[in-house]
């Protein structure tokens, strides 16, 4: 069942990457101090442009994929008993931090073959080697979300290979907190949302049919969300706070040309798109609930991991803040966990049988026990749900 599908082409663009941090109302005390409901946010408007002109065509990639037909979700055992096949879950941005770290742990179960779906080729090959995921239980293939032809690509690439698809594992990001002026996906969509918001969103709602077909017993689309995006939380708060405003930058293409290139039109701010860009990634799996899951069965889920502070994540961040980031999470916040437990906390909503519950956000308490948490007033407005859904689509080609 382990087949190899991989990319010729290496990922069109070295993007930074970003993560997302997120504390809970319920874990989010700091000092003993209880926290309120967020303070508004302040935002201006500008705009900047970078022209895309690449048009990446990741269409080369190499097919030394061995087609199967999907397997039976169950076959028989030599006693007569019947047992489960291994699960077939695509996590994106598998080549370091939590999506790494995921892969491992579910790896490590034997119940499962994980479809690292990369940007970086030859970066996801060290990544499953050195982390000892043995080679029956993966598959590399190429993705840039940054790319709208890439994910079609890739969704016709995992097509051809004849997986099934049981989970989809939305976790790629990228997080510019440094830069001074806004950089575009291939097709002219500010990096940070059009990379963790709606190459994510294409991707989903193109696996859907797959995710339909499998006969899994337990199916899930999850997305990685995060307590920055959700301003009910003291992390939430530190600025620059999301703020999704009145959609009008994203409704305009956010591209800094006739548009803003930040969701709520104002002024570039790096470590603010980000951060909608996880509100968009909350909003859509809750509406992604209410459409889809009565019709599908499908498990909508997102969840906030804890703080991985030594993720690639802070990658663009400056040395001062990398250097002291991991201790101020870990003595001060305590809000800190390895990039090992927040791989085991994932794996929990992809395969956990108690994790079911679709629409749910979940995090983590100090014990690490699982929890339904709440999310931000912004991150739980279904009627901004349903717009940025719409206005997604049309971004996407899908509307
Ligand atoms: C912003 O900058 C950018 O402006 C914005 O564009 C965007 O990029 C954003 O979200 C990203 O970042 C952030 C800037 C200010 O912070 C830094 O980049 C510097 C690093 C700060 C990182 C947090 C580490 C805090 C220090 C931890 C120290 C560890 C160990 C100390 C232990 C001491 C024990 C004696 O970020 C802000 O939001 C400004 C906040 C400024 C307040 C910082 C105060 C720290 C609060 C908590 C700790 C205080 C306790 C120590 C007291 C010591 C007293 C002697
Ligand atoms: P990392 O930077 O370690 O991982 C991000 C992954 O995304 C990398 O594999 C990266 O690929 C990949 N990626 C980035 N851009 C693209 C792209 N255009 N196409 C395909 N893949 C891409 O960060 P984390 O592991 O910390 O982040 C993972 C998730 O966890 C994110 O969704 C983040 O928001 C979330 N999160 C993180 C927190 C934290 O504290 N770190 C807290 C809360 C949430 P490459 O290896 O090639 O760079
Ligand atoms: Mg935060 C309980 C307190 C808490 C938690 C859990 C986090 C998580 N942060 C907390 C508090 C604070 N942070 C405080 C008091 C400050 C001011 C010193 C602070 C600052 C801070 C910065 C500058 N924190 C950050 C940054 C980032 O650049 C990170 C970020 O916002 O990325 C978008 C970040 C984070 N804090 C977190 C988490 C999980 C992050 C990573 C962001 C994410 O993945 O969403």
């Amino acid at each position: 069942m382990a087949l190899q599908a991989a990319s010729l082409v290496p990922a069109s663009f070295s993007l930074p990457k970003e993560g997302k941090n997120g504390v809970s109302l319920k874990d989010s005390t700091l000092f003993g101090l209880p926290l309120t409901e967020p303070i508004k946010a302040d935002f201006s408007s500008s705009a900047l442009r970078c022209k895309r002109d690449l048009q990446q065509k990741v269409g080369a990639v190499r097919a030394e994929t061995v087609a199967t037909a999907t397997p039976a979700v169950t076959k028989s055992t030599p006693e007569g008993k019947k047992t489960l096949r291994k699960g077939s879950v695509v996590i994106t941005g598998a080549s370091s931090g939590l999506g790494l770290a995921t892969a491992k742990a579910l790896a490590e179960t034997g119940k499962w073959h994980i479809i690292m779906a990369c940007r970086d080729f030859l970066k996801a090959s060290r990544a499953a080697k050195s982390a000892g995921i043995a080679k029956e239980n993966y598959t590399i293939m190429h993705l840039d979300l940054a790319s709208l032809d890439s994910v079609r690509q890739f969704v016709d690439n995992f097509r051809r290979s004849g997986m099934p698809l049981d989970v989809l594992v939305c976790n790629a990001a990228v997080y510019l907190p440094t830069a001074k002026e806004p950089t575009f996906t291939a097709e002219g969509f500010e990096l940070s949302v059009g990379t963790n918001h709606l190459g994510h969103f294409l991707l989903a709602r193109l696996l859907l049919e797959d995710l339909n077909k499998s006969d899994y017993p337990s199916k899930r689309l999850i997305i990685v969300g995060s307590i920055t995006g959700n301003t009910n939380t003291l992390a939430g708060n530190v600025p620059p706070k999301a703020n999704l405003g009145d959609l009008r930058g994203l409704q305009g293409g956010l591209n800094g040309l006739n548009s803003s290139a930040m969701i709520d039109g104002g002024d570039f701010d790096g470590a603010k798109a980000y951060k909608d860009s996880k509100v968009c990634n909350m909003l859509t799996m809750q509406e992604f609930h209410r459409r889809l899951h009565e019709e599908t069965g499908i498990t909508f889920s997102s969840l906030y991991p804890g703080c991985i502070a030594t993720t690639g994540l802070f990658r663009e961040h400056i040395p001062l803040f990398r250097t002291l980031f991991p201790p101020f999470q870990k003595y001060i916040t305590k809000g800190f966990v390895s990039e090992d437990e927040a791989g085991k906390r994932l794996a929990q909503v992809v395969s956990d049988p108690s994790l079911t519950k679709s629409g749910v956000y979940w995090s983590w308490n100090k014990t690490s026990a699982s929890f339904e948490n709440q999310l931000s007033q912004e991150a739980s407005d279904a009627e901004k749900a349903r717009k940025v859904w719409e206005i997604s689509e049309k971004l996407v080609g899908l509307a």
